[in-house]
């Protein structure tokens, strides 16, 4: 049962904010940071994720990512992916804040992004700070070098402890304050700052919406669409387009 407030927002709303985290990406295989998937060969994902584990052992960091980078290059976008994509092409502002590195909202079409927490094909010299796209799946060596000074390159990811890119929350924020809602799709809300958008909108007096399957956000106000975001998104977007064609 979707709430009519969630219908009502999205139909009146002219700028919209969405906010993803791994649980969007959860149908189409890939396992979350903290469910049952999240831990690999026993390692807890969360340890691996950070500059001391790599700077400890690059090449288990690498393997855990090389690990990563083939369940996703097996994936494809979901209907989740696939509604936000259409949304963005029926508002007038419309953006898209993702914690997730898989690149499947860039793969669906969605345009305008903020990726906060840097993305799974993109590799940085560990020397020079460079960066380049890598796709091949598996690498050709790991860990990898950097084919001009051989220094290791890292995953162009945002490790624990490591800044966001320093425009990803200014520009989050900024869209945030022309929005008239915020929509929350899988995420546990456990991450900062990116989880700090809901508090923000909340304090704005903004409507927020939370799809997950167990409801995350556990900040007062927030109104909770319960289920998997593969159901709950394109159900919600056909119920909020009939609404705006004022057959719904
Ligand atoms: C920083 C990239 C400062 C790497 C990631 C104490 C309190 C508060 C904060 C901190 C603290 N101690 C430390 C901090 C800061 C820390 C932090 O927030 N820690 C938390 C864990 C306590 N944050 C940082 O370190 C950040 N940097 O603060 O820098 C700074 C400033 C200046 C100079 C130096 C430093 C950097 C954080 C970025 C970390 N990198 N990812 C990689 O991916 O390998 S974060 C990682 O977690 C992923 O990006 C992931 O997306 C993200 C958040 O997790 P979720 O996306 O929410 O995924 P999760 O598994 O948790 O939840 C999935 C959800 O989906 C669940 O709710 C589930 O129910 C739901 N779900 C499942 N299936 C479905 C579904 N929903 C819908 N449909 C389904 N089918």
């Amino acid at each position: 049962m979707l709430p009519p407030q969630a219908i009502d927002a999205l139909a009146r709303a002219r700028a919209v904010v969405v906010l993803t985290g791994a649980g969007i990406s959860a149908e189409s295989g890939i396992p979350t940071f903290r469910g049952a998937g999240g831990l690999w060969r026993n390692h807890d994902a969360m340890k691996l994720a950070t500059p001391e584990a790599f700077a400890a052992d690059p090449q288990l960091v690498w393997e855990f990512y090389e690990y990563r980078r083939q369940v996703v290059a097996k994936a494809e976008p979901n209907a989740g992916h696939r509604t936000l994509v259409e949304m963005e092409a029926a508002y007038p502002e419309f953006t898209l804040v993702t914690q997730n590195v898989d690149g499947l909202h860039q793969r669906a079409g969605s345009r305008n992004l903020i990726a906060l927490h840097g993305d799974l094909w993109t590799l940085r010299c560990t020397e020079e700070g460079t960066e380049r796209v890598e796709t091949r799946v598996p690498m050709p060596e790991l860990p990898p070098r950097c084919a001009r000074c051989g220094a290791l390159e890292r995953p162009g990811v945002v490790w624990f402890g490591e800044a966001l890119p320093p425009e990803a929350m200014p520009r989050a924020y900024a869209a945030l304050g022309d929005a008239q809602l915020l929509l929350v799709v899988g995420t546990s809300c456990r991450v900062y700052p990116a989880a700090s958008l809901v508090p923000v909108a909340l304090r704005a007096g903004m409507p927020v919406f939370e799809v997950n399957v167990e409801p995350a956000a556990d900040f007062p106000g927030v109104i909770a669409l319960e289920g998997p975001s593969g159901e709950v998104l394109p159900e919600l977007w056909s119920r909020v387009v009939s609404r705006r064609a004022g057959s719904g």
